[in-house]
C-alpha cells in the first residue's frame, strides 16, 4: 500500500557529539510520522550518554529500543588512549551482533548509521537489502576532507605518515591547510586514521549522507559536494539542519537563568569546550584570567574529566581561591552539565567561546550567537574554518591545537573583547539566525518525503 508508515533504524556511535544529533533526528522523524527503532549500545562511555538515552526513551514511548550489548575490549589490542575512539573500535568489533538485531526489526524502510560505523554496518544493510544512510556529525567542510581522504593517503611512507603537500586542493574551494587536518589523520597507523579511511571508502556504497548544516552556513561546500566537484561518485548529501533540541533534553537550569536574567542584553560570553575536552590545569587558569581581563561578563562551564564517571575536583581546587574571588563580580562558573540550548537562547548571551564541536557551533548559528572558536583536536579546525567563512565567528590560527600550546590570559582576553566588540560579526550572526529559522522546516519535510518514498518502494 502507499500509506505504509516508514520505519527507520538509527545506529548512533559513542560520545554526546554523536549521540545528540541522532536523538534530535529521531525526534524529528517521529514528528514526521516515521516509526523509529533506536539501537542503544550497552555500556556507554559516559553517564551523560546513558542519561540522555533514558530521557529520550521516556519522552518517546513510541520509539522501540534495541539493546546492542558490546564485547569487552582489551585496551592493549587497540591503538588509542581516547576512551571514545576505543568505544568506536569496540562497536566495530561487536558489529556481528547487529545483523540478527536488525533482522529482528524488519520490515525496515532504511537504516541510518553514524559516520564512524559505516564500514561495519554496510555489509549488514547490503545483505538485508536495506537502504543505508549515513549521518555525518560534523561540518560539510569536514565532509569534503572525509570524501577526498582516500585519494590523498596513497602513497604512504613506511612509518605510516601520510605525505601531504602544503595544502589539500579541492577543486573550486579554498584549500584545506595541512595544519587544519585532524592530527590523528596524519599518521595512517593511528586507530582514528584507520577507521576514517575505511569509512571514507565504504561511504560510496551508501544511499546518501545526512548532515546537520544549512545553505546559509555552508552553501558553497554543499554545492561542491553535490556537484561532485570534491569527489566523483560521492553519494547525495542532504543538508537537513539545523537540528533542534527536543523536550527530553531539558535540564533544570534555574541558577544559570536567574543569573543571566540579571545581565544586560547581549553582554554575556558563554564559554564551554563540549562534553569531552579537558583543558590542562594551567590553561584553565589562563582562560580564567583571560575572561576576567576581557572585562566581559561570562558564564563558564568547566570540565575537569574527559569521562564524567570519574570523580572530579572542586572549582576552588581547579582554579584556586584567588581566581575564584576575582571571577565573582564578573562571571558565573559551573561544573555540571548545563542546558546549553537554553543558555544560548537567552537574550543576555551575545558571544560563545567554543572548542569547535559541530553541534555547539550549529546551536550558536541557530541562536545568532557569534563565536570565538578555539579548536582543541579532531575535526575542530575544519569546523572553525566553516564558521569563519560563513561570517558567524572567528578563530585565531596562531593558537595552534589546544594541547600543544599554552595561550596566555592577556591574549585570550584581547580576543574575547575583539569578538564581543565586532559589530559585523553581530550582524552576520543575526542574519544566519534568520536563515537557520527558515531552513528548519525545509530540512525536516524534505527528509520525511525522502523516507516515505522508501516506504512506498518497499511497501
Ligand atoms: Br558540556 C555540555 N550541556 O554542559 P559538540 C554540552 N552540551 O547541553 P563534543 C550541553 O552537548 P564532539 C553541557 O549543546 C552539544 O549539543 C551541547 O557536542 C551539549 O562537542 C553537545 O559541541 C556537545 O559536538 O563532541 O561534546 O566535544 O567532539 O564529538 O563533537
Amino acid at each position: 500500500g502507499l500509506d505504509i508508515q516508514p520505519h527507520v533504524a538509527l545506529i548512533p556511535s559513542a560520545g554526546m557529539g554523536h549521540l545528540t544529533p541522532f536523538l534530535r533526528l529521531a525526534a524529528s522523524l517521529v514528528h514526521h510520522h516515521c516509526r523509529v527503532t533506536l539501537v542503544t549500545t550497552h555500556p556507554t562511555v559516559s553517564l551523560a550518554e546513558s542519561r540522555s538515552i533514558s530521557s529520550f526513551l521516556s519522552a518517546f514511548p513510541q520509539v522501540s529500543e534495541k539493546q546492542f550489548h558490546l564485547l569487552p575490549l582489551d585496551p592493549a589490542l587497540a591503538k588509542s588512549d581516547d576512551p571514545f575512539y576505543l568505544q568506536w573500535e569496540v562497536i566495530r568489533r561487536s558489529a556481528h551482533f547487529l545483523s540478527p538485531l536488525l533482522s529482528s526489526v524488519c520490515p525496515l524502510s532504511a537504516v541510518i548509521s553514524d559516520v564512524t560505523l559505516i564500514s561495519s554496518v554496510t555489509p549488514i544493510t547490503t545483505n538485508l537489502g536495506l537502504p543505508h544512510y549515513i549521518l555525518f556529525t560534523a561540518s560539510a567542510r569536514m565532509c569534503s576532507l572525509f570524501a577526498s581522504f582516500p585519494t590523498f593517503v596513497a602513497p604512504k611512507t613506511s612509518s605510516g605518515s601520510v605525505q601531504f603537500g602544503d595544502d589539500l586542493e579541492i577543486p573550486g574551494l579554498p584549500p584545506i591547510p595541512v595544519s587544519s587536518i585532524p592530527p590523528a589523520l596524519l599518521n595512517s597507523n593511528s586507530l582514528f586514521a584507520t577507521i576514517f579511511l575505511q569509512n571514507a571508502q565504504e561511504v560510496m556504497k551508501s544511499n546518501g549522507v545526512l548532515i546537520n548544516t544549512f545553505e546559509a552556513l555552508e552553501g558553497d561546500m554543499l554545492h561542491a559536494l553535490n556537484e561532485r566537484r570534491v569527489l566523483d561518485g560521492f553519494p547525495p548529501l542532504y543538508a537537513i539542519g539545523p537540528f533542534l533540541p527536543s523536550e527530553f533534553e531539558k535540564r533544570d537550569s534555574g541558577a544559570e537563568l536567574k543569573w543571566l536574567d540579571g545581565q544586560p542584553e547581549g553582554s554575556v560570553v558563554y564559554v564551554s569546550f563540549g562534553s569531552r575536552t579537558v583543558l590542562s590545569r594551567e590553561q584553565m587558569k589562563e582562560l580564567g584570567n583571560g575572561l576576567v581581563s576581557s572585562g566581559c561578563r561570562f558564564l563558564w562551564v568547566v570540565k575537569d574529566n574527559k569521562v564524567d564517571k570519574e570523580d572530579g575536583e572542586s572549582l576552588e581546587e581547579l582554579l584556586g581561591n584567588e581566581l575564584m574571588e576575582r571571577i565573582q563580580d564578573q562571571g558565573l562558573v559551573i561544573k555540571n552539565w548545563v542546558d546549553q540550548d537554553e543558555i544560548l537562547s537567552h537574550k543576555g548571551v551575545g558571544g560563545f567561546v567554543a572548542h569547535g564541536g559541530w553541534n555547539s557551533l550549529a546551536e550558536a548559528a541557530c541562536h545568532g550567537v557569534r563565536l570565538l572558536v578555539w579548536p582543541q583536536f579532531g575535526d575542530q579546525k575544519m569546523n572553525a574554518e566553516a564558521v569563519e567563512r560563513s561570517g558567524l565567528g572567528m578563530w585565531i590560527k596562531s593558537w595552534g591545537w589546544g594541547e600543544q600550546l599554552l595561550v596566555k590570559g592577556d591574549e585570550i582576553g584581547l580576543r574575547i573583547k575583539e569578538m564581543m566588540g565586532n559589530h559585523l560579526l553581530k550582524l552576520q550572526a543575526a542574519r544566519i539566525r534568520e536563515e537557520a529559522r527558515k531552513a528548519v522546516g525545509a530540512g525536516g519535510s524534505y527528509f520525511s518525503s525522502l523516507m516515505s518514498r522508501y516506504s512506498m518502494v518497499r511497501g
